[in-house]
């Protein structure tokens, strides 16, 4: 987990750079106005009550509104149906998370998410934050993930 941590980190240091990068071989990364739409729908997932900011306790609500059967786990299923981002993007975002294939992903497991996205650190997480925490995930995910296996 430290070590995603600190790849996220980095992440941060590289990705105003990395903006010419829209897709990786024949994966799609959604990108202009897709992308945004992604990231509004996101946003909106965790704003719960519309202040256009995301605050601790919403981002530690989030999995257990995604959780639909409630039973403590929110799994690949339950987060593809609830996420904004489309089944591809959803279940990279989920594996990515889910380090030890439980399948079963808790609010302990990405709780220190909130840190990384709050970047000025003032305990809120504007939309602007929230977008360049999303493209800098997008990106390692689909960079990472996408070198060639054996
Ligand atoms: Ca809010
Ligand atoms: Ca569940
Ligand atoms: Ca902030």
């Amino acid at each position: 987990m430290n070590s995603f941590i600190a790849l996220l980190a980095a992440c941060f240091v590289f990705g105003a750079d990395a903006s010419t990068t829209a897709s990786h071989g024949n994966i799609h990364i959604p990108t202009g106005a897709a992308l945004d739409k992604i990231i509004d729908g996101s946003f909106k997932n965790f704003d719960n009550d519309h202040d256009n900011f995301i605050e601790r306790y919403e981002f530690d609500t989030l999995i257990i509104v995604a959780d639909s059967d409630n039973n403590g786990c929110m799994t690949i299923t339950e987060y593809e149906n609830f996420s904004a981002g489309g089944t591809e993007v959803a279940s990279r975002i989920y594996k990515h998370f889910d380090v030890h294939n439980t399948n079963c992903l808790k609010v302990s497991d990405v709780a220190s998410e909130f840190a990384v996205m709050d970047t000025d650190k003032n305990q809120k997480v504007t939309k602007d934050e929230f977008r360049q925490y999303y493209i800098n995930l997008l990106n390692v995910l689909f960079a990472v993930t996408d070198k060639p296996v054996g």
